[in-house]
């Protein structure tokens, strides 16, 4: 079985995560909006620029689509979940049909991916994608794909659960589709689906940059500026760096990401942008990402421009602490609505009480009787039997 634990439940301050993670965990049963409540970090921006690379580091492993053409045409939410059973599953969510048009939410499984290796859960995965393109199949088990979709891009989402006890605290991930200027259809369609994802106020925003190609042009700033204009809840990661430090590059590139990564200049960003090397292709695909991230820092920061960018904006792990930093932040920003939820039902459990009848009988004997009778397993004819004797002896001896 395929080992997927995030980083993200691995950082120094992960204990305290954890405890307030428990605390709210138990109010479970009565608050139901404990998960769809819950961080969601969020990655976007433009086509092919990393996104499903970073949130698959960032899930420790799990084989999204990737590649150098569209690859993420649908939604993935990513559910990693604290259980007792170790269970690995894509289920497939439906919100629209072919023509786009709004349909009642239905979620239905599509594999059990417990016991599959890395390439076949990508394979899963990818045919999970092309389904929920074309929604109009609704026997999964028992229809073939067609050759062309019926959707180029759906809000349909690919859902991925992965659950069991080595999940330390429940987080949660979505991926979404890059946004693409060769159709403007498709532009206008990606915008608006990433405009819906992130304007939740739990959400914990990740605008991908890449290097190779000018930050101005590309879309992540404005939308993340557009949803989250503070910056508060917004973390920047900036890709493809090896592209730039492997090959010839003028100190004018190197100044622009040097001041993005920083948070400075034309788009700044209090959170500021990470700076992550992903796998670049197949032939990297059995290369350690951590060591070719590490030989790409190296690199880059004997660069002049990058020497007073602080040293924790490199790397997969500095952006997991950032990442669980605002996790923290977001999940104690929740709490007054938990409490505030928690609130009304106490006085409607308050009202439920006072209409009660009040007991039939102020006898304290009877009171005491009673409770023994309803907190044990005696059958309950010995039970009334016990109770008349008490009774009687009560009334005979005391009254
Ligand atoms: N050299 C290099 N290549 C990268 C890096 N990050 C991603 N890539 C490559 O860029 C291509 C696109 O990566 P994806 O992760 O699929 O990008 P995406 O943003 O999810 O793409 P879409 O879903 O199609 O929008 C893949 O071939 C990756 O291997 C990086 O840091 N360096
Ligand atoms: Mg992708």
């Amino acid at each position: 079985m395929v080992q997927l634990n995030s980083p993200l439940t691995k950082t120094p301050k992960t204990r305290e995560y954890i405890d307030i993670f428990c605390e709210i965990k138990k109010l479970e049963t009565f608050y139901h909006g404990f998960e769809e409540n819950a961080p969601t970090i969020v990655v976007f921006g433009d086509q092919s620029s990393g996104k499903s690379s970073v949130l698959q580091r960032l899930t420790g492993g799990l084989s999204l689509p990737r590649g150098s053409t569209k690859s993420t045409v649908a939604p993935f939410k990513i559910r990693m979940l604290q259980r007792e059973e170790p269970l690995h599953k894509i289920s497939l969510r439906y919100i629209e049909d072919k023509n786009r048009k709004p349909v009642t939410p239905r979620e239905v499984d599509f594999a059990i991916i417990t016991d599959l290796d890395e390439e076949d859960i990508e394979l899963k995965l990818r045919d999970a994608q092309r389904y929920v393109q074309n929604p109009s199949i609704t026997d999964i088990e028992n229809t073939r794909l067609p050759d062309s979709d019926e959707l180029a891009y759906t809000k349909n989402a690919v859902c991925v659960t992965i659950s069991g006890p080595g999940q330390t605290y429940n987080l949660s991930m979505v991926d979404l589709p890059g946004v693409t200027r060769s159709d403007e259809d498709n532009e206008v369609f990606v915008l608006s689906l990433v405009k819906e994802y992130i304007k939740k106020e739990t959400t914990i925003l990740v605008p991908v940059f890449q290097a190779t190609s000018d930050i101005a042009t590309q879309c992540a700033y404005r939308l993340a500026r557009e949803a989250d204009p503070d910056g508060q809840r917004t973390v920047g990661v900036l890709t493809k760096m090896d592209r730039i430090v492997d090959y010839p590059c003028d100190d004018e590139k190197h100044l622009e990401l040097a001041t993005l990564v920083k948070g400075q200049g034309e788009h700044q960003l209090v959170n500021g942008s990470y700076v992550i090397r992903n796998l670049s292709s197949v032939s990297e695909i059995h290369e350690d990402p951590e060591e070719l991230e590490k030989e790409t820092i190296r690199k880059l920061k004997q660069h002049i421009i990058w020497e007073d960018v602080p040293f924790d904006r490199f790397g997969l792990q500095n952006l997991t602490m950032k990442l669980s930093y605002l996790q923290r932040k977001a999940h104690k920003r929740s709490l007054p609505k938990v409490r505030s939820f928690l609130e009304d039902r106490r006085s409607e459990f308050q009202e439920k009480l006072n209409e009660l009848p009040l007991p039939s009988d102020g006898n304290p004997m009877i009171h005491y009787l009673s409770s023994i009778i309803m907190n044990t397993q005696i059958p309950l004819p010995a039970a009334i039997m016990g109770t008349m004797i008490c009774m009687y002896f009560y009334n005979v001896f005391l009254v």
